[in-house]
């Protein structure tokens, strides 16, 4: 590991090497005040950057393993509670009719957010993206209706937006989906198929708040020009 020295600047008058004279005055303020005041804005930085880093963290959600809740089958489970950030759903299908030919599952676009993005973030089939995954809106699979799709057949650049690839419908609020996946070609296959897709939840700013803000901003102005005044 590197060792960082820091060079620390003469404290007292007693240093023969100190530097006389304005010069070294100057080199004096910086070690007694100017070191006092910077160090601990660093020290503030450092920690809000540590801090924004470990909120990221904290929003990664594993919010459905096959491997750890069982295998997704044709009729959709209900996955657990969107959080803000990333939630994947890690499983895989086959191309054999009759086994795990498809993974279903539905969720659940809280008020006051959107599902940002729906990210494909890997596929596993021997290098080829032999899988397609379809969004769908409604209150029940059967009469729901799709709103993307993302056929990945053939060497696709992952990770692929299904918002943004196809119709692209973008950004989706509040409401219930839901996810079909299954194999898009080579569908007599077994060859195994994994995924890993990110639910991307983002808040959306309550309309009710920007009036207040504005409202907030206002009063400082008045405030501060009767203070000057
Ligand atoms: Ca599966």
């Amino acid at each position: 590991m590197k060792r960082w020295r820091i060079n620390t600047l003469g404290t007292g008058g007693g240093d023969a090497a100190s530097p006389a004279g304005p010069e070294g005055r100057r080199m004096a303020r910086w070690s007694s005040g100017g070191l006092r005041r910077i160090v601990p804005a660093i020290v503030l930085v450092v920690t809000a950057c540590l801090s924004m880093g470990a909120q990221r963290d904290a929003a990664a959600t594993l919010l459905y393993d096959e491997a750890v809740s069982g295998d997704l089958s044709d009729t959709p489970a209900a996955l657990p509670a969107l959080t803000a950030g990333s939630n994947t759903v890690h499983g895989s299908v086959t191309g054999a009719a009759g086994g795990d030919f498809r993974d279903r599952a539905s969720f659940i676009v809280p008020g006051g957010f959107v599902l940002e993005k729906l990210l494909i973030i890997e596929v596993d089939a021997s290098g080829l993206h032999q899988i397609f995954v379809s969004l769908l809106e409604g209150t029940d699979f059967a009469t729901a209706a799709t709103i993307g799709f993302n056929n990945l057949a053939g060497f696709s650049i992952l990770p692929s937006d299904l918002l943004q690839t196809g119709a692209a419908p973008g950004a989706q609020g509040p409401g219930r989906y839901f996810l079909d996946i299954g194999p898009s070609a080579d569908t007599s296959s077994s060859v195994v198929r994994g995924y890993t897709l990110d639910l991307q939840l983002a808040s959306v700013p309550q309309p009710a708040t920007l009036p207040l803000l504005l409202a907030g901003l206002a009063g400082l102005a008045v405030a501060r020009r009767r203070r000057s005044a």
